[in-house]
C-alpha cells in the first residue's frame, strides 16, 4: 500500500512538472556545483506533500558546446531508466531566450554517498552517543545475527541532514549499500547496455532508508549494437583513481571496466569515503597497477566480500565477476525485513 502511494505520488509529481512547466519550480537553495553548472533544490508547487522536492540541474549560460551536448545526452539517457537504484529524471526543459536548459531529477535528501560516508566518520563522540541512543529507542527489534544494532536501524539515517551524528556502519548496512549499487549497475548494463564510466561514491545519491541511487551520467555512453566497448578520442578530465587499468591505457570503457570501478567504490564505502591509492601520485598509478599491486582490504570489509573486490581488479576484464554476482555476495547475511 505504501509502495502504491509512493508510486502514485511520484507519478503525480511528474505530471505536475510536465504539465505546468518551469513555472511550478520554486528554487530554494544550491545543492552543489556540477560539471555543467549548478544543482539546486526546488519545491514543486501544487505537488502532493510527500513528493514536493526536486533537484534541478542547470546548464551554465556560457557552457561550451561539448558540455551542452553532454548535458542533453545525460538527459536523453536517463529518460527510459526505471529502477529503484538509479536516479529518475522527471523532466527536461530546453534552453529558451530567457532561461537555461534544466533537467529536473528526483531529490535525494542525504546528498552524495561520499559526503555522507565522510560525515559519518567526522562527527563527534557526543553525536555518536546521541545517535546510538536514538537508534536503540526508535528502532527496537531483534538484533541482527552479528549482534549489532537492529537492521531496521538503517532507517536511523533519516536524521536531518545537518545533525547526522558519527556512526559506524554495521555489516548489513555496508552490504545493503553495495548490493543496491550492484543491482542498479546490473540493470544499467544488462537491460540498457549502458556503460557509466564514472562509477564512484561521489556519483551515488542517498535517500531515506539508506536507499542508494546511481547518478551523474555525464560521462555515460550507450554501447552501440555489437560493439561491446566505447572508445574516446578526446582527452577530457578523467577519474583516474576509479578507472580500470585498460581504460587508463587504451581509453576504452566496457561493462567490465565499470565492474572494476564498482570494486573501488566498495573500497571507498568500507573506508568511509577515503581516497583510493592516496599515497600513490597519479602519474605513478599505472606502474603501481601494472606491477600487480592493488588496494588493501579495509578493516571493516569482510573477507568474503574482499575476495570479490579482488576479482573486480583482475587485469583480464573477462575474469571479473558480474554485477549480478557482486549483488548476490553482498546480499548474503542481509535479511532486510519487508
Ligand atoms: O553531497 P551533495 O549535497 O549531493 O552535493 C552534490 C551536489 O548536488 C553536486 O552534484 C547534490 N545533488 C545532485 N543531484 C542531487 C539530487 N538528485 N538530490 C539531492 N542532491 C543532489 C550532490
Amino acid at each position: 500500500e505504501i509502495l502504491a502511494r509512493l508510486m502514485s505520488g511520484s507519478r503525480a509529481l511528474e505530471d505536475v512538472v510536465r504539465q505546468r512547466g518551469r513555472s511550478c519550480l520554486k528554487f530554494e537553495r544550491v545543492l552543489g556545483e556540477g560539471q555543467f553548472g549548478t544543482v539546486n533544490r526546488a519545491i514543486v508547487t501544487g505537488a502532493p506533500a510527500l513528493h514536493q522536492h526536486v533537484a534541478v540541474k542547470q546548464l551554465k549560460d556560457n557552457a561550451e558546446a561539448k558540455h551542452k551536448q553532454d548535458f542533453l545526452s545525460e538527459a536523453e539517457l536517463l529518460k527510459p531508466l526505471k529502477h529503484d537504484n538509479v536516479i529518475r529524471a522527471i523532466a527536461l526543459f530546453p534552453q529558451t531566450a530567457g532561461a537555461p536548459a534544466c533537467l529536473v531529477l528526483e531529490y535525494l535528501e542525504y546528498g552524495d554517498l561520499r559526503n555522507l560516508l565522510r560525515k559519518c566518520l567526522a562527527l563527534t563522540d557526543r553525536g555518536r552517543d546521541r545517535f546510538n541512543q536514538s537508534r536503540k529507542s526508535d528502532f527496537p527489534g531483534p538484533l541482527n545475527p552479528l549482534g549489532e544494532a537492529p537492521l531496521s536501524a538503517i532507517c536511523a539515517l533519516n536524521f536531518p541532514h545537518d545533525v547526522m551524528p558519527w556512526v559506524r556502519l554495521t555489516e548489513p548496512e555496508f552490504r545493503f549499500i553495495l548490493s543496491q549499487v550492484a543491482e542498479g549497475m546490473a540493470y544499467l548494463s544488462s537491460v540498457h547496455r549502458l556503460v557509466h564510466r564514472d562509477l564512484a561514491t561521489r556519483n551515488c545519491l542517498v535517500g531515506r532508508g539508506l536507499n542508494i541511487k546511481i547518478a551523474d551520467f555525464g560521462l555515460s555512453r550507450e554501447l552501440v549494437d555489437d560493439k561491446d566497448y566505447y572508445r574516446v578520442q578526446s582527452k577530457g578530465k578523467l577519474p583516474i583513481r576509479t578507472m580500470a587499468i585498460e581504460s587508463i591505457f587504451y581509453r576504452t570503457w566496457t561493462t567490465e571496466s565499470d565492474i572494476w570501478s564498482m570494486g573501488v567504490l566498495a573500497w571507498e564505502v568500507f573506508t568511509y569515503g577515503d581516497t583510493p591509492y592516496k599515497a600513490v601520485p597519479l602519474d605513478q598509478l599505472v606502474t603501481f597497477l601494472e606491477t600487480g599491486k592493488r588496494l588493501a582490504r579495509p578493516p571493516d570489509c569482510p573477507m568474503e566480500i574482499f575476495e570479490v573486490l579482488q576479482g573486480t581488479w583482475n587485469a583480464t576484464p573477462s575474469s571479473r565477476p558480474s554485477f549480478e554476482k557482486i549483488a548476490e555476495v553482498c546480499k548474503r547475511n542481509l535479511n532486510v525485513r519487508d
